[in-house]
């Protein structure tokens, strides 16, 4: 065994499907072993920011862990943005750096790619994961990955990997498994449990908010069972739309807050036991009326503790906390027939000029006629309106709220799940990521694209009307397409966008670019609440 290939598969048997990078000199050797052992397929990208995010979607959707390699420096700090968002939602990506060889650090010249001092980088990549290991020598290499590894999982967060060039090859032990961590305490979590049960039963309203980490520590199934035996309603936060897609659970919408639909908004910040399972406690899940939600009704599990009200159970895994609750329990009840959701459908086949809607509305006809799809959005006004998409499994930077996210992570759900995906981007984020399309023919990936072009930074004109900057150029991009191995459309009336997404359907093989004409001021209710919202929060 050596390093380079003990890594790899201590990788793959911690739940690694694939490997996303872009090589460099300091990093060849290790994208050799990835090439030659194909313990894991690697799929190279154009640049480190669609890496980034391409590892972190493939991560977010199969409760995996996500890998990104890159080389040093140049290679590696391009793609900070992208580690620093995963960061921020939770998402466990592993980056693997390559570095400068042990034995070339002391020639006493600086080395190509290097910033300041060699350890730059490892202190840059320190303030954005969990955990890191430079493996340095072969005696110590195994445990340092088995460790990283596990921080990656149990925190659900990045972790910084960096391998210097002259160890890929050197001999080392296999990586040790290590026994699950467990570091709660048994009487503690049944205290919590008591309490939290009887928060519930004594409350008039207990409600249940699901986030993000109930993905990433795979409990789905077992938090709509956990929704079913409490009885209680169970909605998603902004981050966490698309979970339970697939689980009996009684779930009636997403919280957006003032952004959000009114009945279900009322709902949630009146209710007297709020128990939140795994949300993360940001401005976009919770801001746009935190004042509302009263502190004292919040059950909060996430980041490993629980806080009721004002006091906190630290050390308190969310997966144990979701077991107790079940063995507490009774029998799971019958589910009672889920709420009706009002998602717009049946789009008018008409001449009209296209809103963001009228998108939703054609989006829910198609996914009526052709069967569900993962989504992966990018930020803009194309988040806002897949709110009101069918639920179904959805990678946005719903909190974190990066552009340029939508197209790369789009190529990390289809390398991750083989489903094909839905694609909603802006024109403004477009520009940044767009180009990573003409990577799908090598890979056999055809996602289905709507780019929700405004010819505007359409977001930011709510926030700030007057400001001419917000216009962007027209840049044609339905025409770019073939070049790069697809099939471009543009389309600025209703019948136009229908016929479009039926040809959509029907080409397999390469990626459908369908560039939606919308003018500029033309924005979703949502965003319109979302913006209005916030402006009243800000006082202006
Ligand atoms: C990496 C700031 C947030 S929203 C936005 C900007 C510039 C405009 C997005 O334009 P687009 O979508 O994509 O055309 P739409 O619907 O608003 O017209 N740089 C990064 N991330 C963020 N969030 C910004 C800048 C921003
Ligand atoms: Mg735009």
């Amino acid at each position: 065994m050596y390093i380079g290939l003990a890594l790899l598969e201590a990788l793959k048997q911690q739940g690694a499907c694939e490997i996303f990078g872009i090589p460099g000199d300091f990093a060849l050797p290790f994208f050799k072993v990835i090439e030659e052992s194909q313990v894991l397929p690697l799929y190279t990208l154009s640049h480190e920011p669609g890496v980034g995010f391409a590892a972190d979607a493939a991560a977010r959707l199969h409760a995996g862990l996500g890998v990104a390699v890159v080389t040093y420096g140049a290679g590696a700090l391009n793609m900070v943005n992208a580690v620093a968002a995963a960061y921020a939602e939770k998402s466990p990506l592993v980056v693997i750096s390559g570095a400068p060889g042990i034995h070339e650090r002391s020639t006493g010249l600086l080395l190509h790619h290097q910033v300041k001092s060699l350890d730059s980088q490892f202190a840059i990549f320190r303030e954005i994961t969990c955990d890191q290991a430079i493996l340095s020598q072969p005696q110590t290499a195994p445990a340092a990955i088995a460790r990283v590894l596990q921080s990656c999982q149990v925190n659900s967060r990045p972790v910084y990997i960096e391998l210097p060039r002259d160890q890929v090859f050197e001999s080392c032990e296999a990586v040790p498994a290590l026994p699950p961590a467990i570091d709660y305490d048994q009487e503690a979590l049944q205290a919590c449990v008591d309490e939290i049960l009887n928060r519930l039963q004594a409350a008039q309203a207990p409600m249940l908010m699901v986030g993000v980490e109930i993905r990433r520590y795979n409990i789905e199934a077992k938090v709509a069972q956990l929704a079913r035996k409490l009885g209680v309603p169970v909605v998603t936060s902004f981050m966490g739309r698309g979970l339970l897609t697939d689980a009996d659970a009684p779930l009636i919408g997403t919280y957006m807050g003032l952004a959000g639909d009114e009945t279900l908004t009322q709902q949630v910040e009146s209710s007297d036991a709020l128990l939140m399972l795994g949300v993360i406690m940001s401005d976009t899940n919770l801001g746009v009326s935190q004042k509302q939600i009263a502190r004292r009704y919040l059950i909060d599990a996430a980041d490993g503790q629980v806080s009721l009200g004002f006091h906190t159970y630290p050390h308190m895994p969310l997966s144990a906390l979701v077991d107790a609750l079940l063995k507490r329990l009774g029998d799971d009840p019958p589910l009672p027939p889920p709420p009706a959701h009002h998602y717009p459908r049946h789009l008018p086949i008409d001449e009209a000029p296209i809103t963001p809607t009228d998108i939703a509305t054609a989006v829910n006809d198609f996914m009526a006629d052709y069967g569900r799809m993962p989504i992966a959005s990018d930020i803009g006004d194309c988040l806002f309106t897949a709110l009101d998409m069918e639920n179904t499994e959805l990678v946005a930077p719903g909190y974190y709220a990066t552009m340029g996210f939508g197209i790369p992570a789009g190529l990390g759900v289809q390398a991750a799940t083989g489903r094909r995906p839905l694609i909603l981007v802006g024109d403004g984020a477009f520009q940044m990521t767009g180009w990573e399309l003409g990577n799908c023919r090598r890979y056999g990936w055809d996602p289905i694209v709507i780019l929700f072009n405004n010819s505007s930074w359409e977001m930011l004109r709510t926030f700030q009307p007057a400001s001419e900057f917000n216009n962007l150029d027209d840049w044609h991009f339905a025409a770019l397409a073939e070049g790069l191995g697809g099939r471009g459309v543009r389309v600025a009336t209703r019948v136009e966008l229908k016929q479009a997404l039926d040809q959509a359907a029907q080409e397999r093989g390469r990626f459908q670019l369908i560039e939606v004409m919308l003018q500029r001021g033309v924005i979703s209710k949502t965003l319109d609440r979302f913006a209005t919202g916030i402006k009243r929060l800000h006082g202006k």
